[in-house]
């Protein structure tokens, strides 16, 4: 995988330049309380890695959801690159026809391959992202059990269902979680980095335990790339190729609205 353990309190992910020059940036902007402090960066075995806050130490056997954000999970350079040499990716199809078998087209079934756009665009439409702006990637309980198998995971009812039994009957942990995500969403509303960036693939990672301690924090910038300096986004318009939009804060709006829902129960 991409990580390894580091020193105390500290995790090491794989550097990428396109995620250390988010951190340094959010390092200087209104969002750092709200994502894992960048401790610089740490050679291991040969490889170069981000030495990252570990946002679970301060807890005892955390339960972790991991919900990635927007309506889209790839970048607009992923589609023109595919237009002027679209590579055939056949462990993409594998992945497809396991949740599908049905899903291909002919000639993907002949050629047992599809493009990363063909495949990326079928898993966000399959899942929530599309019809939410954010879909539930993985949930890990405090025994250690973890479920990826939210690729289903669509409709609204069922995220809600996927979020009470994450959260259990703790009113106080889930009043806990609604007030750190309308923190991040005043903050994001106006931090400058969120102006220019167009935010890929990145997730809201909640983290509880028994005691009560509940936090969320915002991790992966892996696909976080500036925008054009002649544009700025909202991150609620609509997505159309070219404008950048991502629906980051859509996906925020209906995830706080779906916890709300939740709380008035
Ligand atoms: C994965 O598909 C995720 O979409 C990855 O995105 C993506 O990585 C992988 O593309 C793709 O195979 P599944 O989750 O359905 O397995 P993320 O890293 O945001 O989870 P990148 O970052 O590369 O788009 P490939 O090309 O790395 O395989
Ligand atoms: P990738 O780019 O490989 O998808 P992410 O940054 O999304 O990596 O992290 C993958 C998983 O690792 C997250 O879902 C989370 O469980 C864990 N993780 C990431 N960052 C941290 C961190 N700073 N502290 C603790 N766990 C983390
Ligand atoms: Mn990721």
């Amino acid at each position: 995988g991409n990580f390894q353990a580091g020193d105390a309190g500290s995790v090491l992910k794989k550097l990428d330049k396109r995620e250390q020059n988010c951190f340094k940036k959010v390092m200087e902007d209104i969002l750092r309380p709200y994502v894992p402090e960048y401790r610089g960066d740490v050679e291991h075995m040969g490889e170069m890695y981000l030495q990252l806050q570990d946002l679970l130490c301060e807890f005892n056997s955390p339960c972790v959801m991991d919900i990635k954000m927007g309506v889209r999970t790839y970048l607009e350079e992923e589609l023109s690159k595919a237009r002027k040499n679209p590579s055939l990716r056949k462990d993409m199809y594998q992945k497809m026809i396991e949740v599908d078998p049905n899903a291909p087209t002919e000639e993907e079934h002949q050629q047992k391959a599809v493009t990363k756009p063909r495949y990326m665009q079928w898993r966000d439409e399959m899942s929530s992202s599309v019809n939410l702006a954010f879909r539930i990637e993985g949930v890990k309980k405090s025994d250690g059990a973890s479920s990826k198998d939210f690729k289903k995971t669509k409709t609204r009812n069922k995220v809600k269902d996927t979020l009470i039994s994450f959260i259990g009957d703790n009113t106080d942990m889930l009043t806990k979680y609604i007030q750190r995500l309308r923190a991040i969403r005043i903050t994001q509303e106006s931090s400058e980095f969120f102006k220019r960036h167009e935010v890929i693939g990145s997730s809201l990672l909640f983290v509880h335990d028994e005691s009560g301690n509940a936090s969320v924090w915002v991790i992966d910038f892996g696909k976080t790339e500036s925008i054009p300096s002649n544009i700025t986004i909202d991150h609620r318009s609509e997505w159309i190729e070219g404008n950048h939009e991502d629906g980051y804060l859509t996906g925020l709006d209906n995830l706080v609205s779906i916890l709300e829902e939740i709380e008035n129960e």
